[in-house]
């Protein structure tokens, strides 16, 4: 149950009975007490004081973690670590209706392959839109690893609006990660196939035929979408394209992509060969794979690119003619390609070796002006020497993977997966400054803005793969771990394990809590996929049933506690849309809207125009009703869907009446009068306070005025019913005009409350 019910019965109440206090006769516990009870040390109360943040509090970062194979998104707090929401991208998820509404149906249907619904998603890797470098908090990335795609999510709204699908690979891995300015997103391929669709090529032409590259999606940030026709791929050997980074500052406008299997081995375990990770870790060396995309991008304007299912590709041939293309050998088997801060290194994790190295752009670039080049692939392209490209390697520890970065100049973390350690060293030295054991496992870690020109330091998290024996059992499939780490001080700190019970997450971003402005609500009428307004916008009034041949078309709204219209006749085939607009202006007042057993949903926020669609194609009597508890009214705020057979003649009849008396009636008025008053010293409170000054107070002041110019009808209604003595019209009239006092009283004492806790102060 919500409070604001219990807020506006006990100001009713307390207007004329007073309130009891109870009081209690235990002692209060103390510190040493709940240690001892709970079994806590010192450094227990320590961490805990280091993430536990108090009710009412808010976190001063906000985690985005890859959902991973639920295809979402998790968002939460740190360093209270507690989950805020998921974000559906890839997967329908009913709370939010995408995939239940014909909106988001549309961004899923973006995603659609070979003419296929695809619904679910591997996600692996956010990347929060930059700005110079520096996270600015507008927009989402997420790629999905099992169908090559990539979404953007619009953090205005936390919404998926676009789904784009990698035209021209059957897998992807190494994306999302933007470009300094997020011109671009980058996405690269991972397991190496023909890239025209749907041709077949035998295995036996994995060399010649198979191929892979790195796709570099023009973003418009104006319009917050990708531009396909603006996106080009630079086209790469059937080596398997891993984790991939942009470069910033000196190194901006390269992108740098790890490989492994450069072997190009095929396994076959089915007919007696070894298999693939035999004969794909059977050398010392992969490939580090450079591409200078901003002279990529120029090609592709000089029209140097060839289209391959419509889309703009470099060839291998034109990228080493172009010299924009270069092979760098690295320890084999890497993992995470990962940019410095600033721009100068790039440090490379070999799964199976027990070094990072760390490449000097700089050095790299001197290579490659001198042409001193050690050799060049079996297609041509030159491979520049390790020795000579390298500044330093650092011996960590068993299966590094990952790094990222602190504020404090050339202090980096990395992963240890095979010894599940955090390892804390010093990239321009080469030498390892801490370590840190972890529960299980680790795979990715990220630190706060870690992966920009300008990290946080202060919290640096383990994701944790296969959390045995670590959080109460819940079955064979377990849970995730996400563990907090205190990165402030010279020793790293674990401070708390949190599962995450929704796929495995692989990449997380951390960004300060200030960059992000979501908006509490839209202009009314706007359709949220697209960000224009919605055909259906319907404003007060103007709700209606248009019908052309069977095409139904139902213009709602929704506001507390009704839906208009409350029944909704139609003929079995119909074809049915019903456009849902909210009308509230008070943050938060979502409804919700779903019609029994037509499998839709939709949330609608306040001012959100959102359509659900189906073909009535079954006779019978439907309710339909508000799926959020929105107000002490929610249960009633209800309607039928009747679908009546082919050519049906009503028969007549009038509807059940209640005989309300005068008595009735006169109980009605008298609670209206009550709620009146409570009213009037709310509002008295409101307007002697500085309240125009809260934009927040100023919508839910609209809303309460909207509830309240709406009892001047219904009271007209119910006095003329009583002049007539008609006691069932003119009580229920006032019932109503009391049901839009309850509405404006619960918004006026949660403005009330609000500007309390905000500070208003009293106006002269
Ligand atoms: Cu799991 Cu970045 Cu896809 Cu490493 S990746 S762990
Ligand atoms: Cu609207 Cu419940």
């Amino acid at each position: 149950m919500k409070t604001k019910l219990k807020q506006v019965t006990g100001a009713v109440l307390a207007a004329g009975l007073g309130l009891a206090v109870t009081s209690s006769a235990f002692a209060a516990e103390s510190l040493q007490d709940v240690m001892k009870r709970r079994n806590l040390s010192q450094q227990d109360l320590l961490a805990a004081a280091k993430t536990y943040t108090p009710s009412g509090k808010r976190d001063e970062f906000i985690a985005f973690s890859s959902g991973g194979q639920s295809g979402q998104i998790i968002v939460y707090g740190v360093p209270s670590m507690r989950i805020l929401k998921y974000l559906a991208v890839f997967t329908p998820e009913p709370w939010q209706g995408y995939g239940f509404d014909e909106e988001s149906k549309a961004v899923l249907a973006q995603g659609r392959i070979d003419g296929k619904d695809i619904t679910w998603g591997d996600t692996h890797h956010p990347a929060i839109s930059e700005t110079e470098g520096q996270y600015d908090g507008q927009f989402l990335f997420i790629n999905d690893k099992a169908n090559p795609r990539l979404a953007v999510v619009d953090l205005r709204d936390f919404e998926t609006k676009q789904i784009v699908v990698n035209p021209i690979y059957k897998s992807e891995h190494g994306g999302a990660f933007v470009t300094p300015n997020a011109d671009y997103v980058i996405e690269a391929a991972q397991y190496p196939a023909p890239l025209a669709n749907q041709k077949f090529v035998p295995l036996e032409e994995f060399n010649e035929s198979y191929r892979g590259g790195v796709t570099y999606w023009k973003f418009d940030r104006q319009e917050g979408r990708i531009k396909p026709e603006e996106s080009f791929s630079v086209e790469l050997p059937p080596y398997s394209q891993d984790l991939s980074d942009a470069g910033k500052g000196p190194s901006d406008g390269w992108s740098f992509t790890n490989s492994f299997c450069s072997e190009r081995y095929v396994g076959g375990i089915e007919k007696g060969r070894p298999p693939y990770e035999a004969g794909c870790s059977a050398k010392d060396t992969d490939y580090m794979q450079m591409i200078n995309w901003k002279k990529a991008a120029e090609l592709v304007k000089a029209g140097k690119a060839t289209q391959v299912n419509g889309h703009n590709l470099i060839t291998i041939d034109t990228a080493v003619k172009e010299g924009i293309l270069f092979l760098i050998p690295e320890p084999k088997s890497p993992h995470g390609v990962d940019v410095t801060p600033d721009g100068k290194f790039m440090i490379v994790s070999g799964k199976l070796d027990t070094h990072v190295s760390v490449y000097s752009f700089e050095k790299i670039m001197g290579l490659i002006k001198a042409g001193k080049y050690e050799s060049k692939d079996p297609y041509g392209i030159p491979v520049l020497s390790m020795k000579d490209s390298l500044h330093t390697q650092v011996e960590l520890g068993l299966g590094p993977l990952h790094t990222q970065y602190d504020s404090k100049k050339c202090v980096a973390y990395t992963s240890l997966y095979v010894d599940s350690q955090v390892a804390k060293w010093d990239f321009c030295e080469g030498k390892v400054l801490d370590k840190l054991s972890v529960h299980y496992n680790i795979g990715h870690l990220f630190s706060m803005e870690g992966d920009s020109v300008n990290p946080q330091g202060k919290y640096l998290i383990a994701l944790n793969k296969l959390s045995i024996d670590r959080f109460n059992p819940v079955g064979p499939l377990h849970p995730q771990n996400h563990q907090l780490i205190d990165i402030s001080n010279d020793k790293m700190q674990l401070l708390y394990d949190m599962p995450l019970p929704l796929g495995e997450p692989h990449y997380a971003v951390g960004i300060s809590a200030d960059k992000l402005k979501p908006a509490v609500r839209y202009k009314v009428g706007t359709n949220s996929r697209t960000d224009s307004v919605h055909e259906g916008k319907t404003r007060a009034g103007q709700e209606r049933i248009e019908r052309d041949g069977n095409q139904v078309k139902v213009y709602a709204t929704l506001i507390r506690s009704h839906i208009t219209p409350e029944t909704i006749e139609v003929e079995k085939g119909d074809e049915v849309t019903i456009y849902l607009t909210n009308l509230e202006r008070a943050q938060d007042e979502t409804h919700g809207f779903t019609v029994s057993t037509f499998n839709t949903h939709a949330s609608i926020e306040p001012g959100k125009t959102v359509s659900v669609k189906f073909t009535a194609d079954k006779e019978g009597v439907y309710p339909y009703y508000c799926t959020e508890f929105c107000s002490a009214l929610h249960l009633e705020m209800q309607g039928y869907l009747l679908v009546k057979p082919k050519g049906y003649v009503a028969k007549g009849g009038s509807l059940a009446a209640s005989d309300y008396t005068e008595d009735d009636y006169k109980k009605t008025l008298k609670k209206v009068a009550d709620t009146q008053a409570v009213i009037d010293s709310v509002v008295g409170y409101i307007v002697g306070v500085n309240y125009k000054d809260f934009p927040d107070v100023v919508a839910m002041m609209d809303d309460a005025v909207d509830q309240l110019n709406r009892t001047k009808e219904a009271k007209a209604k119910s006095d003329a019913a009583a002049a007539k003595q008609d006691w069932e019209q003119a009580n229920l009239w006032a019932e109503q005009v009391w049901q839009y006092q309850v509405k404006a009283a619960d918004l006026g004492l949660r403005a009330k409350t609000y500007l309390e806790q905000n500070g208003a102060k009293p106006i002269k």
